[in-house]
């Protein structure tokens, strides 16, 4: 029998290349995302694939548990989730920071986050078997200017990954907290909300992830035997490196 897959965050990115790849691996896959005419539009582009399409905003909590309990019987039974869903809006210091920026970042990439796990576990408790993929970032293991909410909002998926592995000992279910440096999806857009240009500059002169690197790395991870668990795994671009410490001077 076909392995079931729900990947939030389908529409775009990293989400939208690993549900390619699940799909073209003979996998039922779920694919989620607010925009419902993208959702379609990537099942029209692989008819022969088993996809079924949900559309409803990992912030709201009742759609959110609705999506997810109203499942058709042949995809109730998930066995991976790829927690993908979130986003990164501005790039201002703390102090000019616009608060409603921080409610978005906190309520998808955290809240959202949560809802569609707590929605997911019961399942795969009752069957004692799964596997789930959060996407965290570097951005919650290095501290850059800017990235102050962003970079919180993924140190708590990382934080929250690793105490789900410990509340779901005896269950066999196996959680992995994917840590990607920077990667040319339309993360930028939407960080610089929708100014081209500014995003271009982020890519510009260098060579960032693939989307097919994240998506090629969580299909990877998810071929390991089942006693296997990779916790955490970082991977930036060879291009990208970490500045150390700095030393204010008068
Ligand atoms: P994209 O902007 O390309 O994709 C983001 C996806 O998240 C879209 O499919 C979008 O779908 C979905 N999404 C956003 N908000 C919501 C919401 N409220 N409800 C449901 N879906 C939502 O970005 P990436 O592919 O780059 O990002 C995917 C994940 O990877 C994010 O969690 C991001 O923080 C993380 N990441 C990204 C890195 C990068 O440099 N690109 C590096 C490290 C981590 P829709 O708009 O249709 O709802
Ligand atoms: C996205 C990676 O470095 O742009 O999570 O914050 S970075």
């Amino acid at each position: 029998m076909s392995k079931i897959v729900l990947i939030t965050g389908a529409t775009s990115g990293f989400g939208e290349a690993t549900a390619k790849l699940f799909a073209n691996a003979g996998y039922k896959v779920i694919i989620t995302g607010r925009r419902k005419e993208r959702l379609e539009a990537f099942k029209q582009s692989l008819p022969q694939c088993d996809i079924l399409s949900l559309c409803f905003d990992v912030t709201k909590k009742e759609e959110v548990f609705n999506a997810i309990n109203t499942l058709p019987e042949a995809y109730k039974n998930i066995d991976i989730l790829v927690n993908n869903a979130g986003l990164a809006l501005g790039l201002g210091r703390a102090p000019e920071a616009d608060l409603d920026d921080w409610d978005t970042m906190v309520d998808t990439n955290i809240k959202g986050l949560l809802y569609v796990t707590r929605a997911v576990l019961p399942t795969m408790v009752a069957r004692k078997s799964g596997y789930i993929f959060n996407l965290g970032s570097i951005a919650g293991n290095w501290p850059y200017e800017g990235g102050n909410v962003y970079g919180a909002t993924k140190a708590f998926v990382k934080q929250f990954s690793l105490n789900l592995r410990t509340d779901l000992k005896g269950t066999n279910i196996r959680v992995t907290n994917i840590e990607p440096g920077f990667s040319q999806t339309e993360f930028s857009d939407v960080r610089f909300k929708g100014d081209k240009e500014k995003a271009d500059q982020v890519y510009k002169g260098t060579k960032a992830l693939d989307k097919e690197d994240i998506a090629n790395t969580i299909f990877s991870l998810s071929q390991l035997p089942e006693h296997v668990n990779v916790n955490r795994i970082e991977i930036m671009p060879t291009k990208q490196s970490c500045g150390g410490l700095f030393v204010e001077r008068d």
